[in-house]
This record gives C-alpha cells, structure tokens and sequence, in this order.
C-alpha cells in the first residue's frame, strides 16, 4: 500500500504548527540570550518615555532606551527605578521604586498619572497668552491634590506693559496673600532667572501651563545644553502650537532636576471629586463645614459661610465664582 498522501488542509495545518514551534524555540533562545546578558540589577531614572521606550539614566548619567519587564503597571517621568543593562545603548526596567508623590490628570475615561517624584509644581504663565479665567486655578487644584508647594511663575515680562495684563497682576497679588509665591521672569532677557533657579534650588520641580507660555524656553534658558524645541505663537490666535509632546526631566547644575512637560488642552478635572476640587481651594478650607445647611451649594443660601467670607474680604469673589466654574464644568 502506497504512503497516504497528506490533504492540502493537513499540510497547512503542519506547516503552522511548525511555524509555532520555531517562533518558540526563537523567543526561548532570545529570551534565554536576554536572561544570560542582562547586567545586576541597578538603581536608575526615568527620565522620559516616548511611546514603549523608556529613557533611563545610570548613576554616572549615561542614557539608555529599555524595555519594561510585565506587571509593573504605567511607569512615568520622574520614576525611580531597577534595571537591567543588556548592552551599551539598551537595557531592561525590572522594578519601580514608592513614589514619594504623583500628579495626575484626567485622560478621556480614566485617570493618567503624568510625573512623579515631584516636589514643585511650578505653574508657567504669561503675558501672552494670558491665561484664561480658571486656568491657574486648576493647576493650583492638581497642586493641592498633589500635596505639593506651587510656585506661580509668570514669564515674558520683557514685553511692553499693556493695560490686558492688569487683571492677572491683580489675581498675582491676592494669589500672593492666599499663599501662592509668584515670579515675573523672562527667558528671552533672562531677568528673574537668578531668584527662579533659587527657588528650584535641591528640588525637583515640574514647569506646567498653557501651551505657548515658554515653558520650554524657561528651560533652555536654565539648562543650555538641553536645546528644546520651542515655536512661535500662532500668528492669528496667539495661542501656543503644542511644540512638547514628552514630559521629559533635566538637570540643573545646582542639584536640581527640572521637568518640561506639554501644554495641555481643554484642561479639564473630572477625575476629581467635588471634595477633591474644594480641598484644592486653599483660603476655603477654614470655612467648609462652618455653612448654616450641610448640602450648602456656597451660591445664595442663607447662612453660607464662603459668601459670609467673600463680603469681609477673606476670600476673593473671582476664587468662589471660578470654584463654581469649575464644578459645573468638570
Ligand atoms: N517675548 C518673549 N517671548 C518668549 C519668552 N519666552 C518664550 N517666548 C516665546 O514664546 C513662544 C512659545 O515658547 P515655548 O517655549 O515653545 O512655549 P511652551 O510653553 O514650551 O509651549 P508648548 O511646548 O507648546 O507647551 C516662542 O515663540 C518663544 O520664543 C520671553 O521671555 N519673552
Ligand atoms: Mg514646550
Ligand atoms: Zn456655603
């Protein structure tokens, strides 16, 4: 009797499961080269990631793309870590030290953690563009959310005085009493630079704000070697063109780190509670439970104790109308 022929489905099935077996004996000998190259275990930074790739340097400063070991959950910026070297350029992220604190932000659904190990927020504004009505408010919200200092930073002061600009000046200042530092600086004349490099002195901070207000600049003018891309206003808006798509952390020369990150649009906080986005209204705090009703909204009811601060001046009516702003927004 003649040899049994193999159907052409038959032959297709065995080819496959050929391929099958050779992609796993390749991925075993790649993942067995892997395990038998990769270097101790080491402590080391992230210092940015595009997409897949994370960006971490050793502890003599050298960069490194790795790959990201499974189940280690969202690693960000900021994050300090254990790897593996593979070879000169390459390497693997086998663990994520506690994070001494994280900043995140909404992200369509869900909640994005953005930077760690942060310990100020600097948030960047401008003269143009000014910011808009709530935009400080809601990085000072992030901040207090946060647990961490904000410093208000408020860049292109070379520009000729214009009378727009008064009402920001008057939000500085109360800003200033409610205890939120503030600093006019400019990365083009570099005035300011010396009190703001002094302010970040030992600590790592976070420059954030509207696209287009010079965060990127600000950090080439603080960190030379870092050579940023930066981009003009659009002509027609005088909006920023979200030149910085990575969040990516520099140093300073005097033991300080400093993170660029991008202008983000439309910045909303609905990953917040409504108690999350009162408790980041720091003058508030004093007042909350002190209102007649316990359900008090803080608009007319009688008996509130934030409008009963507003009339004696201990709280500004642009803060409570912005708190409801954004409330009703979110
Ligand atoms: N007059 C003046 N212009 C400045 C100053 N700093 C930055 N600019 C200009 O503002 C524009 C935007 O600067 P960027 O540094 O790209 O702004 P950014 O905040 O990093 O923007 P995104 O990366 O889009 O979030 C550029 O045209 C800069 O030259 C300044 O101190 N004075
Ligand atoms: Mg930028
Ligand atoms: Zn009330």
């Amino acid at each position: 009797m003649g040899k049994k022929r193999l159907t052409n489905r038959q032959l297709k099935q065995a080819k496959s499961i050929q391929a099958k077996r050779l992609a796993r004996a390749t991925s075993q000998t790649a993942q067995d080269t892997l395990n038998q190259n990769l270097g101790p275990e080491q402590p080391g930074l992230l210092v940015a990631h595009y997409g897949n790739t994370l960006i971490v340097e050793n502890q003599a400063g050298q960069l490194f793309c790795c790959g990201l070991r499974q189940n280690l959950g969202q690693l960000v910026t900021g994050d300090e870590i254990i790897w593996q070297q593979i070879d000169d350029n390459s390497g693997v992220v086998v663990a994520c030290i506690d994070r001494r604190s994280i900043i995140t932000r909404p992200d369509r659904h869900a909640t994005k953690a953005v930077v760690s190990n942060v310990d100020l927020i600097v948030i960047v504004t401008a003269w143009e563009p000014l910011p808009k009505q709530t935009t400080l408010d809601r990085y000072l919200i992030l901040a207090e959310n946060a647990k961490l200092p904000a410093l208000i930073v408020v860049n292109k002061s070379d520009l000729p005085f214009h009378s727009t600009y008064q009402e920001l000046q008057d939000k500085l200042t109360i800003y200033q009493q409610i205890g939120y530092p503030w600093l006019a600086v400019s990365s083009k004349t570099k005035s300011g630079l010396l009190e703001l490099e002094e302010a970040l002195k030992g600590k790592t901070s976070i420059l954030m704000g509207q696209s287009g207000v010079g965060k990127s600049s600000l950090l080439n003018a603080l960190v030379p070697d870092a050579k940023v891309q930066t981009q003009e206003l659009s002509k027609i808006h005088r909006f920023g063109r979200h030149t910085t798509t990575a969040t990516r952390l520099y140093h300073l020369g005097n033991g300080s780190n400093i993170i660029d990150s991008p202008g983000i649009h439309e910045f909303k906080l609905q990953h917040l509670s409504k108690k999350a986005i009162k408790d980041g209204f720091k003058e508030f705090q004093p007042f909350l439970g002190q209102c007649r009703f316990r359900n008090c909204e803080h608009t007319a009811e009688p008996g509130c104790a934030l409008q009963e601060a507003l009339k004696v001046g201990k709280i500004a009516p642009f803060r409570l109308q912005n708190y409801h702003t954004i409330i009703s927004e979110d």
